[in-house]
């Protein structure tokens, strides 16, 4: 354990998306910032994959996924996580609109979490490739605990044809 980092017993996955500014920089300074937090530790994440915007029209995302290890409640890591969107300038105007930075927690642990402000696993989660794709290169066998299913079982239905690997 890395001296600056107290008991992180918690893990949990999140996903990062952006199609404004210079997608790839933002998301791989938003991992920067996890990874320096005394509270986190990165423990791995995925390639960033170019995907078809779901929802209105607007520009492709670059998406992806990390693994963190944490020593806080859900509810914390969710206001760290908006406190971070707000630093990379995300308006949030237009609720499916286009964004600089989007990080949502997916899991946490095998926790399931229904309250106004979180839902964990994310609801839509089962059914969005650009999700699947990236969680399914690191954690495939995590079991989501509404369905009873591993991420690399979700995978198989759902249609990844408008998710690719960025540099392929
Ligand atoms: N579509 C893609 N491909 N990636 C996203 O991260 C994403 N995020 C969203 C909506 C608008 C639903 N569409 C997306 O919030």
């Amino acid at each position: 354990m890395s001296a600056n980092k107290c008991n992180l017993s918690n893990i949990t996955a999140i996903a990062l998306g952006s199609n404004l500014g210079d997608s790839h920089a933002i998301l791989e300074a938003a991992i920067d910032v996890l990874a320096q937090m005394p509270a986190t530790r990165v423990l791995s994440k995925s390639s960033w994959y170019f995907t078809k915007a779901v929802g209105p029209p607007q520009p492709d995302y670059l998406n992806g996924c990390a693994l963190l290890q944490v020593e806080m409640i859900p509810e914390f890591l969710l206001e760290i996580l908006l406190k971070i969107e707000n630093n990379f300038g995300r308006l949030r105007n237009q609720r499916w609109g286009p964004r600089t930075l989007d990080l949502d927690i997916l899991l946490y642990e095998n926790r399931i979490i229904e309250t106004p402000k979180l839902q964990i696993p994310h609801p839509r989660m089962r059914e969005r490739a650009f999700v699947l794709v990236p969680l399914a290169e690191i954690a495939p066998d995590w079991i989501e605990p509404v369905s009873g299913l591993a991420i690399k079982e979700l995978l198989k239905d759902v249609d990844c044809s408008d998710v690719h690997k960025e540099g392929y």
